[in-house]
């Protein structure tokens, strides 16, 4: 047994993950995949790397020192159940499984619970950062028991992405914690994408510019409190000529976005947890209306306003959108970080919101500066209730509230779709409501299934007998 770590899976993100680790002092990486050629393909292509090949599961643990460590790198899902009830046939008690594919936090737990019967440890570790990520270096969110990170986290730390001087990982909480921390990673990215192709669109729209014109806002952007990954990206693909046509990339892609499911599940989980993540939402959503040719081509001839769309002081235009995707973008990460707070509470996990962000902050997809603000806004105070409502941020909705409530205006006025400005400004003004219509909603609930109210001036459970002479009597409380 010469290897520390293994690593089964090897197609794109489990090759670089295994080469990343490799490249790392201290570390033998026994490499393993369930058909051979990709195994001997690795193999060819990176002899540098010292890795150590298995062509069955037991030669594998066999390569590995105790306790056996090995991360699995393949197709979520079914694949990833037959490779932990492989491993857990040739591993021993104390040893740990780590899957780092994209899993649903659900089965996460289940496999926990599962695997653990056998004394042998599973880590769920959500891993961001796509292939390059896994080869340079990720940003990761393991979950799993406090023993096995022990073994994990040096190794972890040895592979992750750096941001100003800390490694990106930490152990977010036990059993599915890492997982559903990955998972509203993004969904977040998801709201954030979405609100940078409504800025976009409306920038195109309003003045004219041409992409490549518009790479330069972003780029320009990217220079301020907006810097981000997302940002730096989209100049580029806005910068992009397509070889073939000659005409702007973003010109001849067709204009349906695709999804692999998380942001579903972000939005699903946020509902059975009542927590209102309506930014990333509305961010999925979109991809999905997009992604109905069929109706599109009927709905295209709705009627939509007959003025054609002009902005008359172009930089003030810009500055205004430039703002309302600040305030916006505010608004999906203290609605993502809400929902792991209530994730948090729901399953029993003990997850540090600063130290969320702070592994967000390379690596990932959503790496952006403005992680540490919400770190900083953690770190005065844990127990925040909503992140938005932090100095900070407070300060940033000062600037730019009316800046949003224009563009929103403009948008809609101009009949240019822009669900996540708008979503996000409908929360914003909800959640800082003095009084909202809820009032009238439980009403209606109280007449027509007796669901009962409480009273602003006095304590107990009302209903009123609507099909009677309307008194109020006090009742059970039913909700
Ligand atoms: P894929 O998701 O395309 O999976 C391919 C790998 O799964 C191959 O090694 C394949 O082995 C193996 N595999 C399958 Br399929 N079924 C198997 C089974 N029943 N038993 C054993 N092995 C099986 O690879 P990927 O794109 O590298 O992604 C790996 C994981 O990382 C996924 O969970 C993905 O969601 C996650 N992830 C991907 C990205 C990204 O940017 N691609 C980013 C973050 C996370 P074979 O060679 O024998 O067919």
């Amino acid at each position: 047994a010469s290897a520390n770590i293994g690593v089964v899976g090897l197609a794109v993100m489990g090759s670089n993950l295994a080469r990343n680790l490799a490249s790392r002092e201290g570390n033998t990486v026994a490499i393993f995949n369930r058909s051979y050629e990709k195994t001997q393909g690795v193999l060819d292509a990176h002899p540098e790397a010292g890795f150590i090949p298995a062509s069955t599961y037991e030669e594998f643990a066999a390569s590995l020192q105790k306790p056996r460590t090995a991360i699995i790198m393949v197709k979520a899902g079914a694949g990833t159940d037959a490779v932990i009830q492989a491993l857990t046939e040739v591993f021993e008690p104390g040893d740990i499984i780590v899957d780092g594919g994209n899993a649903y936090f659900p089965d996460t737990i289940r496999r926990e619970k599962t695997v653990r019967e056998s004394g042998i440890n599973f880590v769920g570790a959500g891993i961001s950062g796509g292939e390059e990520g896994a080869l340079l270096g990720p940003s990761i969110m393991p979950g799993g028991s406090d023993e096995s990170w022990v073994t994990l986290g040096p190794i972890l730390r040895s592979i992750a992405a750096v941001a100003e001087g800390e490694p990106c990982v930490t152990h977010i909480g036990h059993d599915g914690a890492g997982h559903f921390v990955k998972m509203v990673h993004n969904g977040i990215e998801y709201a954030d994408m979405q609100l940078i192709a409504e800025a976009y669109d409306l920038i195109r729209r309003g003045t004219g510019k041409s992409p490549a014109e518009i790479a330069d806002i972003f780029a320009e952007w990217n220079t301020g409190e907006l810097e981000s990954y997302l940002i730096e990206i989209t100049a580029e693909v806005l910068r992009q000529v397509d070889a073939s046509t000659g005409k702007p990339l973003v010109d001849v892609i067709l204009d349906q976005a695709g999804a692999k499911g998380t942001g579903a599940w972000t939005v699903q989980t946020a509902l059975s947890l009542g927590v209102p993540v309506s930014g990333i939402a509305e961010a999925t959503f979109a991809r999905s209306l997009s992604s109905h040719p069929e109706q599109r081509a009927v709905a295209v001839n709705l009627p939509g306003p007959d003025n054609a769309f002009t902005v008359t002081d172009e930089a003030a235009f810009i500055e205004d959108v430039r703002l309302a995707l600040y305030a916006s973008k505010i608004v999906a990460y203290s609605q993502g970080f809400d929902e792991i707070r209530a994730g948090a509470a729901e399953y029993g996990w003990n997850i540090d919101l600063g130290a969320v962000s702070k592994i967000w902050r390379g690596g990932c997809i959503i790496r952006a500066q403005f992680l540490n603000r919400i770190a900083d806004a953690y770190a005065d105070n844990t127990d925040l209730p909503v992140l938005m409502t932090a100095p900070y941020f407070a300060e940033v909705f000062t600037r730019a509230q009316e800046a949003w409530r224009r563009v929103v205006i403009a948008a809609a006025t101009a009949g240019i779709p822009a669900p996540a400005f708008s979503s996000s400004l409908s929360y914003y003004d909800g959640i800082r409501a003095d009084r909202l219509p809820a009032a009238l909603v439980q009403g209606q609930r109280d007449f027509f299934g007796a669901h009962t109210y409480k009273r602003i001036d006095k304590e107990g459970t009302f209903h009123t007998l609507w099909s009677g002479d309307r008194t109020e009597i006090e009742a059970e409380d039913t909700h």
